[in-house]
C-alpha cells in the first residue's frame, strides 16, 4: 500500500491516543504497541474486504485448511512486510522518539500448537495467501496456549500460557457466524416421504463463535482469513430461573464445563492420551468450521450437488477427521442427498496429510466413548466402515482373510482415524519423499495397494518471509544486493547465489554476517537468561521438540564424551564449541523430562569447570518456540538433524536453519534426504544408519545395544557418568534413559549411531577450521534453500490436490 512517513505518523498518534487515552510521553510499551497493531490491521482492511467480496463474486473455489494447531507467532512484522510498509513504520517510529523492536517485542506469540505439524500450518497460511490462493485457516481458538516453560533447578516447570491477557489486536469476533455443535442425546430414525430421516435428540450444544485474523499475502493485497473458533454456553445467562434461585455454584461450573472445550491446546505431539475432552476439541472445531462453510456456499445459491466443485477441505493429520462423517451428515440429515451422493461429494472433497509414522501417535477412539458423545457421527463412520469392509472382504478374503480386518476403519473397540481418512478422502499425502514412500510401501501398504493413485508427496516447506527476510535482515540485504529482490516473490531464484561460490569478498561478508548474527543472539541470550556466550565459538544447535526418536540423548553423550576427552587431554585441539538446545518436553513425558534435566546437569559441570569451558559450554534456552527460535535461527552454524532414520516424518527446522546458512549435520532421514539431493554431499555431513537398516534390525530383533555399551570404552565412560556421581545429582535421577538405552535395548538406536556421529562431528569441526571452505559450504546451502519455500510446497498441493485458481492479484476484480 501507499504510505508515507508523515501520514503514518499523523495517524499513529491519533490511533495512540485513542486507544490508550494518553499522550505519547505518558504511553506504556503495551500501548504504543497495541495502537500500532490496531493501525495496521484498518490499514489491511480494504484489502481484507476486497478480497472475500472478490472470491464470492468469482465463484471461485476454495481451500479450507482444518488444522487443531496454528503455530503462528507474533503478526506484527511479517504483516508490515506483507504490506510493504515496514521500512516506512520503522522510520516514522524512530522519528517519535520510539523503537519497533521495542515494541513489537510487547506482542505475545500466538503459539496454538506443539511443533512441526502447527508451525507447518501457520507457514501455509502466509504461502497461500502469497501464491495467490483463495485459502483459509479452520482451528480453535484456545484460550491457553503450548505451556510456557521455565527451568528451575535444571527441571522443566510448565506454566499457562496467558497469551490472551491483554487482548488480541489481529482478531475480529463475528458473533452473527456463530454456529451451534451438539454433544451426546439420541438419534430417532424415523421413514419420512420414502427414506430414512435421523434426528438428534436431547443433545448438550455448545456455541462456536468465530474470531477472523487476516492473512496478508506479499504485496498483492490479498488478505485471506484464519478463522478460530471459540466455545461459549448457548447465552450467557441461558439459566436465569437457577440464577436467580441462587443456584450460582451449578449454573457457572455448566458454563465453564462448555466453555472447556477451547480452553487449552492438549501439549502432547506424536502421543495420543485418548481424553475425551480431546475428542470434544476436535468434533467441535471440525462441525463449526463445515457448517459455516455450508451456510456460505448456500447463500451463492449454487447447487448443494456442486459443492466439490467449490470448496477443497484439507485436514491436517486425523485430528480433524471427523470431517468426514460430519460432511457426511450435513448433507444427507439437512441437505436430504442420499448415501451415494453425499459420498462422493465428501470423498471428492475431502484431502488428508499424515505427519508421522510413529505408533504411539496414531489416533484411535473407542468404540463406546465415540458412540456416547457422537451418536449420530458413530452411526455413520459404522456404515462407511461397512460399505468397504463388504469391499475388501470380496476382493481379499480368499487371498488373505485377516487383510480386510487389518484395513478396517472399526477394529479390536477402537474407531483407527488414519483408515477413517484414507478412505473419506480422494488424496493422502505424506510430508517428505522417504516418509511417504514409507507410508506406502509399509505402514499404509495395504491401502496403496487397494487405492491405486490416491497416495502421494508433498515435501514440506517453511516461509521464506519470516524465516529469512524478517528473521535475519542482514542476510536478506546481502542477497538481494547481489542478486535483486525477486527471490521474495521467487524463493527458488536464490541459486543464483551459486555465482559467488569463489567470490572471496562475497563469502567473507557472509561470514561476517553470520557473526554478527551471533553477537545478536549472544546478546539476547544475556539479557533475556543472564547466560553469556562466546561469539567465536562455533554455534552447534538442536532445537525441536523433546522426543526419544529425536535424539538429544546421542547430542549430549555426545558432549559428554568430549568433555570426558578433554579432563584426560586439555591440550586437545578443539574449536571452542557452544551447543545450544531447545525443547520442550510433554508434561506427562518423563523420559524426555529427564533428559532435560540432564543437559542442564552436564551444562552445570562443563560451564563451570576451568579446565574444559574455554572450548565447551552447553546452553538450554528456555522456553523454545517461534519467537526464540527467530533469534536462534540466524546465528547457527551447525543443525544438528540426528533422528533415527525412519522416524522423523519431515522435520521443518532442518529447512529453516539450512536457509541461514548454517550447515546439517544429518540422519538419512525425513526431508535432510531431499537437503541432500539439493546440497551435494560435500555440503552436509551424515551419519548413521539407514531408514532401512532401522527396520531390518527391528524386524530381525539382531541389535544388541549392550554389546556396544561393553565395547566402546568412551560411550560407556559417557553413559556411566549419569549415575556415577560426576553430575551433582542422585544415582537414579536418570534411570529412565538409562533404562531405555541398556535395559530396553535402545529403540532408536542411540548407541549404534554413536560412533558415526563422533566421527562425523569430528569432520565437521575440521571443516570449520577452513573458512573458505566453510563459508562457500554455507552459501551453497542458502542458495539451494529455495524449494524448501513453503510457496512451492503450497503451489505442489495445489497443482495436484486442491487445484483452485491462482491469483497474482485482486486489484480490479472488484
Ligand atoms: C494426538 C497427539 C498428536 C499430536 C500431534 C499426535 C501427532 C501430532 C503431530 C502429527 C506431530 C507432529 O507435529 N509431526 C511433525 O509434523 C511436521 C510437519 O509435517 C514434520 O516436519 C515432523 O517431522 C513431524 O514430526
Amino acid at each position: 500500500m501507499e504510505l508515507n512517513v508523515n501520514q503514518f505518523k499523523k495517524d499513529y498518534l491519533r490511533r495512540l491516543k485513542a486507544k490508550s487515552g494518553r499522550p505519547l510521553e505518558e504511553s506504556t510499551v503495551w500501548d504504543q504497541y497495541h495502537a500500532l497493531g490496531s493501525l495496521i490491521k484498518e490499514y489491511m482492511t480494504d484489502d481484507w474486504v476486497g478480497t472475500s467480496i472478490a472470491y464470492n463474486k468469482l465463484d471461485t473455489r476454495q481451500v479450507f485448511y482444518f488444522s487443531m494447531e496454528f503455530l503462528t507467532g507474533k503478526l506484527l512484522c511479517d504483516y508490515m512486510h506483507a504490506m510493504g510498509v515496514f521500512e516506512v513504520v520503522e522510520q516514522g517510529l524512530t522519528d517519535l522518539g520510539l523503537s519497533l523492536e521495542t515494541i513489537s517485542e510487547a506482542e505475545r506469540d500466538q503459539g496454538l500448537g506443539n511443533g512441526g505439524l502447527g508451525r507447518l500450518a501457520a507457514c501455509f497460511m502466509d504461502s497461500m495467501a502469497s501464491v495467490g490462493i483463495p485459502g483459509h485457516g479452520i482451528g480453535i481458538r484456545f484460550n491457553f496456549g503450548l505451556f510456557e516453560q521455565k527451568i528451575i533447578n535444571g527441571y522443566q516447570v510448565e506454566f499457562p500460557d496467558r497469551w490472551l491477557e491483554n487482548r488480541n489486536v489481529w482478531e475480529v469476533k463475528m458473533p452473527d457466524k456463530a454456529v451451534e455443535v451438539h454433544f451426546g442425546g439420541s438419534v430417532r430414525q424415523d421413514y419420512i416421504g420414502g427414506r430414512n430421516v435421523f434426528f438428534l435428540e436431547n443433545t448438550e450444544v455448545v456455541m462456536a463463535v468465530p474470531y477472523d485474523t487476516p492473512i496478508p499475502g506479499y504485496q498483492n493485497g490479498i488478505v485471506n482469513t484464519l478463522r478460530l473458533y471459540s466455545a461459549e454456553a448457548k447465552t450467557p445467562d441461558f439459566d436465569l430461573a437457577g440464577f436467580s434461585r441462587g443456584d450460582y455454584n451449578r449454573v457457572f461450573s455448566e458454563k465453564y464445563a462448555v466453555e472447556a472445550i477451547s480452553q487449552v491446546l492438549y501439549p502432547d505431539d506424536a502421543y495420543e492420551n485418548g481424553r475425551l475432552l480431546r475428542l470434544k476439541q476436535e468434533y467441535f472445531f471440525v462441525s463449526a468450521g463445515l457448517q459455516g462453510i455450508m451456510r456460505s456456499f448456500k447463500r451463492s445459491g449454487l447447487p448443494i450437488r456442486d459443492f466439490h466443485k467449490y470448496n477443497a477441505i484439507h485436514i491436517n493429520d486425523t485430528h480433524p477427521a471427523l470431517a468426514i462423517p460430519e460432511l457426511m451428515r450435513l448433507l444427507m440429515d439437512i441437505e436430504e442427498l442420499n448415501w451415494e451422493e453425499a459420498w462422493k461429494i465428501t470423498t471428492q472433497t475431502i484431502s488428508y496429510t499424515n505427519h508421522t509414522l510413529l505408533h504411539e501417535a496414531m489416533e484411535k477412539w473407542p468404540v463406546d466413548v465415540m458412540k456416547s458423545l457422537l451418536p449420530r457421527i458413530f452411526m455413520i463412520i459404522e456404515e462407511i466402515d461397512r460399505r468397504f469392509n463388504q469391499i475388501t472382504e470380496r476382493l481379499y478374503h480368499q487371498v488373505d482373510p485377516r487383510r480386510s480386518q487389518q484395513m478396517a476403519i472399526i477394529g479390536d473397540g477402537q474407531v483407527r482415524m488414519a483408515h477413517l481418512c484414507i478412505v473419506g478422502s480422494h488424496s493422502v499425502n505424506g510430508v517428505a519423499k522417504l516418509h511417504s514412500e514409507l507410508l506406502a510401501t509399509k505402514e499404509l501398504k495395504p491401502f496403496n495397494e487397494f487405492y491405486a493413485g490416491k497416495f502421494n508427496n508433498k515435501t514440506n516447506g517453511i516461509t521464506h518471509r519470516r524465516w529469512l527476510l524478517h528473521s535475519n535482515p542482514r542476510l536478506s540485504a546481502h542477497i538481494t544486493e547481489a542478486i535483486g529482490d525477486e527471490w521474495i516473490k521467487e524463493p527458488e531464484s536464490l541459486g543464483r547465489l551459486m555465482k559467488y561460490h569463489s567470490d572471496p569478498a562475497y563469502l567473507e561478508k557472509l561470514m561476517a554476517i553470520k557473526r554478527a548474527n551471533k553477537v545478536d543472539f549472544s546478546n539476547y541470550l544475556h539479557k533475556t537468561s543472564g547466560v553469556s556466550i562466546d561469539p567465536d565459538s562455533i554455534y552447534d544447535i538442536q532445537i525441536k521438540r523433546l522426543h526419544e526418536y529425536k535424539r538429544q540423548t546421542l547430542n549430549i553423550l555426545h558432549i559428554m564424551s568430549m568433555y570426558l576427552r578433554l579432563k584426560e587431554d586439555p591440550d586437545l585441539d578443539l574449536i571452542p564449541r557452544t551447543f545450544l538446545f531447545g525443547a520442550k518436553a510433554a508434561p506427562g513425558y518423563q523420559t524426555a523430562k529427564q533428559t532435560i534435566k540432564l543437559i542442564n546437569a552436564v551444562g552445570d559441570l562443563i560451564n563451570a569447570d576451568k579446565d574444559v569451558n574455554e572450548k565447551l559450554k552447553v546452553v538450554f534456552v528456555e522456553n523454545y518456540g517461534v519467537t526464540v527460535a527467530e533469534h536462534i535461527i540466524p546465528s547457527a552454524d551447525i543443525s544438528e538433524q540426528i533422528s533415527t532414520a525412519s522416524k522423523e516424518a519431515s522435520g521443518t527446522g532442518n529447512m529453516k536453519l539450512m536457509m541461514n546458512g548454517a550447515v546439517t549435520v544429518a540422519t538419512l532421514d525425513g526431508a535432510n534426504i531431499e537437503i541432500l539431493e539439493a546440497v551435494g554431499k560435500d555440503n552436509i555431513f551424515l551419519f548413521g544408519l539407514t531408514a532401512e537398516e532401522v527396520y531390518r534390525y527391528t524386524e530381525n530383533h539382531s541389535y544388541k545395544a549392550f554389546e556396544i555399551y561393553q565395547n566402546n570404552p568412551l560411550l560407556r565412560r559417557a553413559i556411566d557418568m549419569m549415575t556415577d556421581g560426576t553430575l551433582n545429582v542422585s544415582p537414579e535421577e536418570f534411570y529412565l534413559i538409562r533404562s531405555a538405552l541398556l535395559d530396553h535395548n535402545d529403540a532408536f538406536f542411540v548407541l549404534k549411531d554413536f560412533e558415526s556421529y563422533a566421527n562425523i562431528q569430528k569432520k565437521a569441526c575440521e571443516a570449520y577450521r577452513d573458512k573458505k571452505r566453510w563459508s562457500a559450504m554455507s552459501l551453497v546451502n542458502i542458495a539451494k534453500s529455495g524449494i524448501f519455500s513453503s510457496d512451492r510446497t503450497i503451489r505442489d498441493y495445489n497443482r495436484d490436490i486442491w487445484k483452485a485458481p491462482v491469483f497474482e492479484t485482486l486489484k480490479g476484480s472488484l
